[in-house]
């Protein structure tokens, strides 16, 4: 059974709760309202309903707390040592079209250091759960990142940016970092989900993650996920805090090394 703290136990009643409208959205998809937030950027009014089931329910548990959420949540806490860092829809995409690969995120950090995490799919019911120095979960099993060491048997996840994300140069050079990959490796996955791609590399499912340009909410959870389950995190510079820049490489420690200097040199 996964350790549950008080706070993790806080979130993970919370990303219940605000599950259980976004499963019934999910059977009536015709029913939502969707518009642009900029182009290949759409937000609905679920996502912003689960925004604020969430920040109401962990702000009334947690007063003093941060709040940082992707759909304009935002409060600096009396409480300068707590954030909630949240995503209430990760892969709305997915969602919008009726593919049921999206999931809620929240994190919580504590001095800067993430605390605890939760990633939870509504629609296959997977809960992960992690707290720092406790392991990471997936409902009651312990979660271990792959074992795999040779690059030929590994199964890759990314996301390829889409429309609108980046530049010219920065879009080349996310489609050689495939091209790259892709020939090495058994595969890659592309599921619209940062959160669930590092859940899935938690898991030992995915051999490694990387994607570039993310933003903290889309990260924070699962970062944390696949540190507890024994892997490896960092920007695609090698540093630890992948918020820096929102890049990220999530794999075992004897994939890093091998995959970084495949993706800091993709043209060669
Ligand atoms: P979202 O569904 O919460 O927006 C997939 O590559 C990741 O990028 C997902 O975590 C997705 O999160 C995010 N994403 C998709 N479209 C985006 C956009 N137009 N701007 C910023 N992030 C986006
Ligand atoms: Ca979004
Ligand atoms: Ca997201
Ligand atoms: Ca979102």
């Amino acid at each position: 059974m996964p350790y549950l703290s008080p706070a993790l136990n806080v979130m993970v009643a919370a990303a219940r709760k605000a599950a259980r409208p976004l499963i019934r959205d999910f059977g009536e998809l015709e029913n939502l309202q969707v518009s642009h937030k900029g182009p290949a950027d759409f937000v609905s009014n679920a996502d912003e309903r689960t925004e604020r089931i969430l920040y109401e329910e962990l702000t009334k548990a947690r007063p003093g707390y941060g709040f940082l959420g992707e759909e304009g949540g935002f409060r600096e806490g009396p409480d300068k040592t707590h954030r909630f860092i949240i995503d209430p829809i990760d892969g709305t995409t997915n969602f919008l079209h009726g593919v049921p690969i999206f999931a809620i995120s929240i994190a919580l950090e504590r001095e800067g250091q993430l605390q605890s995490a939760v990633i939870y799919n509504p629609i296959s019911d997977e809960l992960y759960v992690a707290e720092k120095g406790h392991g990471a979960y997936l409902n009651d099993k312990r979660l271990r990142v792959a074992a795999r060491k040779s690059l030929p048997e590994t199964l890759m996840a990314t996301g390829i940016p889409y429309m609108a994300r980046g530049t010219d140069e920065e879009r080349e050079r996310s489609l050689a970092e495939v091209k790259a990959i892709v020939s090495r490796t058994s595969g890659i996955r592309r599921c619209g989900a940062a959160s669930l791609d590092l859940a899935f590399t938690a898991a030992g499912r995915f051999d490694a993650f990387w994607e570039r340009g993310l933003n903290p909410w889309d990260i924070a959870a699962g970062i944390l996920l696949v540190r507890e389950a024994g892997g490896l995190v960092t920007n695609l510079n090698g540093s630890s805090d992948p918020f820096s820049n929102g890049d990220v490489l999530a794999t075992n420690e004897t994939l890093h090394p091998q995959l970084m200097a495949i993706l800091q040199n993709p043209f060669s």
